[in-house]
């Protein structure tokens, strides 16, 4: 299978994040990505489709903002990674502040993303690779895999957030929807809700969401992702969650799976983007589910059974140890 990874990917490096109440090393970190090149083999470089795919999917003032927060926050004499810290959640107003803090806190819903100096190139190349899995797969390839990171499914429009600048899985089927198919479907098997992804389509009727994940009641991201969330105006009813709750192992996740793919094969999509996040392992660091390394060989092999072109973009798994042979035992079953 054809693999896209862009070196600018490998140097977007946080130091620490917030996590229960101080600073901890970071989770998202380079080494997964090269984990998993180790595992699967060769990977391309993807071609530049600059930035109107991009642009596609977000807005061009957050796109700017991406670019300029490292120097902006360098110029207001901070030392360490910009990391956001006031939010405008009560009494939000349409404001268009210029100050760094109050911009950083605007494009984002949480302080777990720091925006380095290489943010925005390692999520250009990362995007770029979805866009190059995407193109694999309309030109006749019947599935691709897109080596994202830094993961895309929590940033929206607008906004970053859960180590996500550019969304990837919107990227790739967005540009799908370009490319002419009428509709396409996303199926979200990361750990964590796709909040971002779903919000980007809530409101459009011709890409379909479907997410398995855990509980938003007891996990990140936690106001997204409840079963009762099912899209609105022209997307009402094409935004599917599926909540399992802590200890999940392979038959609940499968069959929860099952649901969604029926779902998606109901709705008639042309071409399937898959996020896939190996943080569903039994022994992930930061998740509470308990997949087993066979078991991705099983859920991709009933992904494949829909038998739609496929780009899989890699989201969420922080088991560095485990996370190649979980990657490359995903693909063994497409
Ligand atoms: C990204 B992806 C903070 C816990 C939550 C953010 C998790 C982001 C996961 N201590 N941190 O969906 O794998
Ligand atoms: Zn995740």
């Amino acid at each position: 299978m054809r693999s896209f990874f862009h070196p600018a990917q490998a140097h977007h490096a946080p130091a620490r994040e917030l996590h229960n109440g101080g600073f901890a090393d970071y989770a998202e970190v380079p080494a997964r990505a090269a984990a998993i090149r180790a595992a699967i083999g060769a990977t391309q470089v993807p071609t530049d489709r600059g930035e109107a795919p991009i642009a596609a999917v977000h807005d061009p003032a957050y796109l700017a903002f991406l670019r300029d927060a490292p120097r902006l926050w360098r110029e207001a004499g901070r030392p360490g990674d910009a990391i956001p810290y006031a939010f405008p959640i009560v009494g939000r107003r349409p404001l268009a502040p210029a100050r760094i803090d109050a911009l950083i806190g605007l494009h984002s819903f949480d302080a777990t993303t720091p925006i380095t100096p290489e943010a925005w190139a390692a999520s250009y190349g990362s995007a770029q690779s979805a866009l190059a899995a995407t193109h694999a797969v309309l030109a006749g390839e019947r599935a691709a895999f897109a080596l994202c990171r830094p993961p895309g499914h929590h940033a929206g429009r607008d906004y970053c957030g859960g180590y996500c600048h550019l969304n990837t899985a919107a990227i790739a089927a967005q540009a799908a929807r370009d490319a002419g198919n009428a509709r396409v479907a996303i199926l979200d098997i990361d750990y964590h809700h796709g909040n971002g992804t779903q919000d980007i389509f809530y409101a459009r009727g011709d890409v379909f969401y479907a997410s398995v994940h855990a509980d938003p009641v007891s996990d990140y991201p936690f106001f997204w992702g409840h079963a009762d969330e099912r899209g609105k105006g022209a997307g009402e009813g094409t935004t599917l969650n599926l909540p399992l709750p802590h200890g999940t192992r392979l038959h609940a996740f499968r069959r929860a799976q099952a649901t969604a793919l029926d779902a998606i094969a109901r709705f008639g999509a042309g071409l399937l983007v898959v996020s896939f996040g190996a943080d569903t392992w039994e022994g992930d660091p930061i998740s509470h589910f308990a997949l087993t390394t066979a078991d991705y060989a099983v859920l991709a092999r009933d992904i494949a059974a829909l038998a739609l072109p496929t780009v899989v973009v890699m989201e969420g798994g922080y088991a560095v140890e485990a996370l190649g042979a979980n990657v490359a035992s995903f693909l063994s079953g497409l």
